[in-house]
């Protein structure tokens, strides 16, 4: 493990541009419940009953209540020492661009810690691209128009105030397309990456999944951070086996 830490980090060290994708395994350290881990969500939650347009449709006020549920979870959580290290590598650096699966915005708070302890004005270069959307908004489901998320609605749903359709949480559901400007501007980074560094997430749901082979493809080299192996570990360069509170700091400085 020694040698691998210090090849990963050489080979960051070495890159022009970074492509830095993370999922639900970097925020676990922070309490926030993975999705197919031990303990994630869909060991417990039918995603066709609480994560799909058609659940939405058929019970909103469940869906609704489920992700009320959530929001509490993580308003309880904090950034981990992972989120802080890949924040402060992205504003100490140029080149770096963070693509997150996850809707839990702890990425977006570590920014903001980072640039304070920095002494930097913008955090905005340690803002990831959320491709699959933020918990911490809604968005209606008739006319599209994104608000801060409500904290109220217990019973279900509140109904948009300039169409009257029931509004959602603005995260991206199985079998609905990605923002093609955000998953767009992730597969041109993947693009050009010298190094795609690919932590914590199992790598089954695409296109997300997909970035780190547009970087290998393009004869850049793939290094990944989990606890677990996944269908990523055949194909990556490097494989780091362990926590990414613990790894992430390790290999890119905290
Ligand atoms: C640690 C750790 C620690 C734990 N340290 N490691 C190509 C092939 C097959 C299927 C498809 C395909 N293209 C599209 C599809 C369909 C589908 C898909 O991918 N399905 C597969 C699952 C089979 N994709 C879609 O539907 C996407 N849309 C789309 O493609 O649109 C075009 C289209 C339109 C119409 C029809 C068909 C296609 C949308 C996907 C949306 C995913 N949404 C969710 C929910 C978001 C909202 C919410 O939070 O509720 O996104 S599902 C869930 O999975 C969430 C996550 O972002 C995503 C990925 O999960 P992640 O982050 O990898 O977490 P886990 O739990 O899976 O893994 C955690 C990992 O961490 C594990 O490996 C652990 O070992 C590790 N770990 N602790 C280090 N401390
Ligand atoms: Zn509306």
């Amino acid at each position: 493990m020694p040698e691998l830490v210090q090849q990963a980090s050489a080979m960051l060290e070495n890159a022009q541009r970074i492509l830095v994708l993370t999922g639900a395994g970097v925020s676990a350290e922070s309490g926030v419940p993975t999705f197919r881990s031990e303990g994630g969500l869909w060991r417990s939650y039918r995603p066709q009953e609480l994560a799909t347009p058609e659940a939405f449709q058929r019970d909103p006020a469940l869906v609704w209540e489920w992700y009320q549920w959530r929001r509490g979870l993580i308003a309880e959580c904090a950034p981990n020492p992972g989120h802080h290290a890949l924040a402060r590598l992205a504003l100490r650096r140029d080149g770096i661009t963070l693509v997150t699966q996850n809707v839990d915005g702890l990425h977006h708070r570590a920014a903001r810690d980072a640039a304070d302890s920095l002494g930097v004005m913008n955090p905005e270069p340690a803002f990831p691209l959320e491709v699959h959307g933020a918990l911490h908004r809604d968005r209606c489901s008739g006319c599209g128009r994104r608000t801060a998320a409500c904290t109220e609605g217990d019973s279900g749903p509140p109904d948009c105030t300039d169409c009257g359709a029931p509004l959602r949480p603005d995260v991206v559901w199985f079998g609905e397309s990605l923002d093609p400007r955000v998953i767009g501007a992730a597969q041109e980074a993947a693009l050009h990456a010298d190094v795609c560094l690919v932590a914590g997430t199992s790598a089954l749901v695409y296109p997300a999944a997909g970035l780190p082979e547009i970087t290998r493809q393009s004869d850049g080299v793939v290094i990944e951070v989990n606890l677990a192996p996944t269908p990523l570990t055949a194909s990556a360069t490097l494989s780091l086996r362990g926590p990414t509170g613990e790894v992430l700091p390790m290999i890119v400085g905290s």
